[in-house]
């Protein structure tokens, strides 16, 4: 006998492209030009449905890049992107002007950590651009986010900020059925105390009916879960996380390592096709 409703397909998979000096995972690996095109081929390669570059990290403490200089590090690199792949490009970047250069050069999708509020002009020009848009919360600015992020209920109160920041994208002119939603695991927040519950609470976030992103990838939570396991050896709770986000009904998953959460996924939704088969 079979249950009511088939599982739904796996999340997509977004490869993160940093062609930064300091990102907490990554930083300095792929900042050449050459460096970046090879890892976002190695990315596609891997079953990447998704590209996302960015050219500022957002880690805790890191150094604000000008737009001149993001601009500098994204172009030539979504161009060269988009001359040899037709793969979805997102931006990870806050400056709208920087959105507006990417969209010019091949990119279709701003992912904006601050949800529109780093400029007046964001929102705006979010709706200009008539791309997809990741809205993601966080507490504070990156550079003192983790100091002391503080909640009475986080995943409350995740929930009731970004259907705000949803509701204010759609009357600046933003199409709905543009809008993404993300959680922000690590953005202002305690590793456990506070990312946990998010995870666990993701189908709230699911609920508000936009799809959603999430990015725990070799996140600080798992080396708190795992005694103290540093950036590069996180895969496995990586993988673990974003199994957790497919269960709960995200739509993509942000992740450093491509090729092995296509795997994971594949094979849990492949499980989950199975179960549904013999009831
Ligand atoms: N996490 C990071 C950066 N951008 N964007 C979204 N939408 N969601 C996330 O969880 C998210 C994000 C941090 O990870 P990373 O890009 O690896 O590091 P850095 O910000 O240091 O470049």
């Amino acid at each position: 006998m079979r249950s009511s409703s088939p599982p739904a397909a796996r999340p997509l998979v977004m490869g993160i492209l940093n062609a930064t000096p300091d990102s907490f995972a990554d930083g300095g690996r792929y900042l050449g030009f050459e460096a970046a095109l090879a890892h976002a081929r190695r990315l596609i390669a891997g079953g990447a449905d998704i590209l996302d570059i960015g050219a500022e990290s957002t880690r805790p403490g890191a150094r604000p890049v000008s737009a001149a200089v993001e601009i500098g590090r994204l172009i030539p690199l979504i161009e060269a992107i988009r001359a040899e792949s037709a793969i979805t490009i997102s931006v990870d970047t806050m400056k709208p002007q920087v959105a507006r250069a990417a969209m010019a050069a091949g990119a279709t999708m701003w992912n904006d950590v601050t949800a529109l509020r780093q400029s007046p002009e964001s929102a705006a020009v979010a709706a200009e651009l008539g791309c997809d848009l990741v809205l993601m919360h966080m507490q504070g600015e990156p550079g003192t986010m983790q100091v002391a992020p503080h909640y009475d209920d986080v995943v409350a109160e995740v929930v009731d900020f970004l259907a705000a920041r949803a509701e204010r994208a759609v009357q600046a002119g933003v199409a709905r059925e543009r809008i993404w939603l993300d959680p922000g695991i690590g953005f202002g927040k305690h590793p456990t105390r506070h990312n946990l519950p998010l995870l666990a609470g993701l189908g709230r976030i699911v609920a508000l009916g936009f799809p959603v992103l999430l990015g725990a990838s070799r996140k600080s939570f798992i080396g708190a879960l795992d005694d103290g396991a540093d950036a590069d050896h996180r895969l496995g709770g990586s993988i673990a996380a974003a199994l957790a986000g497919a269960a709960a009904g995200v739509a993509a998953v942000r992740v450093h390592d491509v090729r092995e959460t296509v795997q994971a996924l594949a094979v849990q939704a492949a499980i989950l096709r199975e179960s549904y088969e013999i009831g």
